[in-house]
């Protein structure tokens, strides 16, 4: 039997409680999956089990309810760490999301690494999370940033990036799959560049991690970052993999409980990997809830939503490539499953208002990526983003959507 037969979108659906509310007296057309995605009650209840049974401060107390706190978080970690196929479970730290994943390691890696006309170099798609850590700390180090160009399709000139690379590059900070556009970068070959010039990688995954198989080991990247909430769990919590020589070599981010060995107020030595950077008590009910959002995706199957999304991206772009004025942006071949578009003579956010009262969320404006959206020369796009419970159906009642904004509109 082939995959798509068997690729049960209604009972997927019925695990998501929220996908049957209704918005504005319509069904709830829920398609701004790269903000955030919704969450099955596996999360949810992950959430309120712990806070009925079990809630407890994790790694201090000998008593039992911390004895399984600190096992469901410490597994956690574990279910991380095969997600990504990291080498040790020692390689991921959780934090509040990818935005301070990569503030850590500019913070802490940059901190003590950066030296003064030291270069660090990013991308053209980049979300601010990615340009202003780099920024701050390019500024307090008196280093440079410099930015990879790329052409009207959102395609990266690889051969301007290789031409950039040099003695003085010292980090590679890259989006793998960007946020407004959906585009899929080469990171290989950003990666394998890098390395051969004695620079480090960071992928800033928050796009790639539920969509694309990650394999850090295989991409040979040096940090890979995400959020927890765009992977169909809780928000608040995030990852950091680096890999471990790296990070034994960083210092903390932040001081206080946990990350210690030993204080005195003469001097303090710090604690192990991963504790060294998880200072104070962590967010423990959205660390262990992240594992059944790690479960549902596995439950499925990363290659067989991928292929349910490309279905639905496929059927989302041939059909609104028919409605008059419409461009979608970004356009190309290898991209996951998000369009973003613009419309002659329309503003996107009039169109959001309109699509709203229609029971349909989608994103609008310029997606934190301002610096791209003045590349293209655009104010903003409409962007509709899918994920492993949207339908053909849905699909369809956008484009319907669509159409009848437009005759309001124009
Ligand atoms: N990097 C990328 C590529 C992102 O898409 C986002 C969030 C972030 C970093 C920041 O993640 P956070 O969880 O720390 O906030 N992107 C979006 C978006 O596209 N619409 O809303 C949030």
């Amino acid at each position: 039997m082939q995959r798509e037969t068997t690729y049960d979108v209604s009972a997927i659906r019925k695990q998501f409680p929220i996908l049957s509310r209704k918005v504005k007296g319509k069904n709830l057309v829920y398609l701004d999956n790269a903000a955030t995605s919704q969450k099955p009650s596996s999360v949810i209840d992950a959430l309120v089990h712990y806070y009925s049974h079990y809630n407890a401060n994790i790694h201090r107390g000998l008593h039992t309810l911390a004895d399984e706190a600190t096992a469901a978080y410490e597994a956690s970690r574990v279910a991380v760490k095969t997600f990504i196929g990291a080498s040790s479970p020692d390689e991921i730290i959780f934090t509040k999301g990818t935005t301070e994943s990569i503030n850590l390691v500019a913070k802490s890696w940059g901190g003590t690494f950066l030296e003064k006309d030291d270069e660090i170099i990013i991308s053209s798609l980049e979300h601010h999370a990615n340009i202003v850590p780099w920024q701050m700390i390019a500024a307090e180090k008196g280093a440079k940033l410099r930015v990879i160009p790329m052409d009207d399709n959102g395609l990266l000139d690889m051969d301007a990036y290789s031409k950039m690379l040099n003695a003085k590059t010292k980090f590679v900070s890259i989006v793998h799959v960007s946020n407004a556009l959906g585009i899929i970068n080469p990171v290989e070959e950003i990666i394998r560049l890098a390395h051969m010039n004695n620079a480090l990688v960071l992928l800033d995954g928050a796009q790639s991690s539920v969509h694309l198989d990650i394999d850090v080991q295989t991409l040979d990247c040096d940090f890979y970052v995400f959020s927890g909430h765009k992977i169909y769990g809780p928000t608040g919590v995030g990852v950091l993999y680096g890999k471990r020589h790296l990070l034994e070599k960083m210092p903390p981010y932040q001081g206080g409980g946990e990350m210690i060995k030993e204080v005195s107020f003469e001097k303090t030595t710090y604690n192990e990997l991963p504790f060294k950077f998880e200072a104070g008590t962590p967010n423990i009910a959205d660390v262990i809830a992240l594992k059944a959002g790690i479960d549902f995706i596995d439950s499925i199957g990363k290659p067989s939503i991928r292929k349910h999304e490309e279905m639905l991206l496929e059927h989302a772009s041939m059909h609104l490539r028919k409605i008059p004025g419409l461009k979608i942006i970004g356009d190309v071949e290898n991209k996951v499953s998000v369009v973003s578009f613009v419309i002659d003579g329309v503003h996107p956010q009039d169109l959001a208002i309109l699509l709203d009262n229609q029971g349909i969320a989608v994103r609008t404006g310029h997606h934190c990526a301002q610096p791209l959206m003045q590349r293209l020369g655009i104010v903003g796009t409409t962007r509709a983003s899918f994920a492993a419970y949207n339908t053909i159906e849905e699909i369809d009642a956008l484009v319907l959507a669509l159409n009848k904004s437009l005759k309001m509109l124009l």
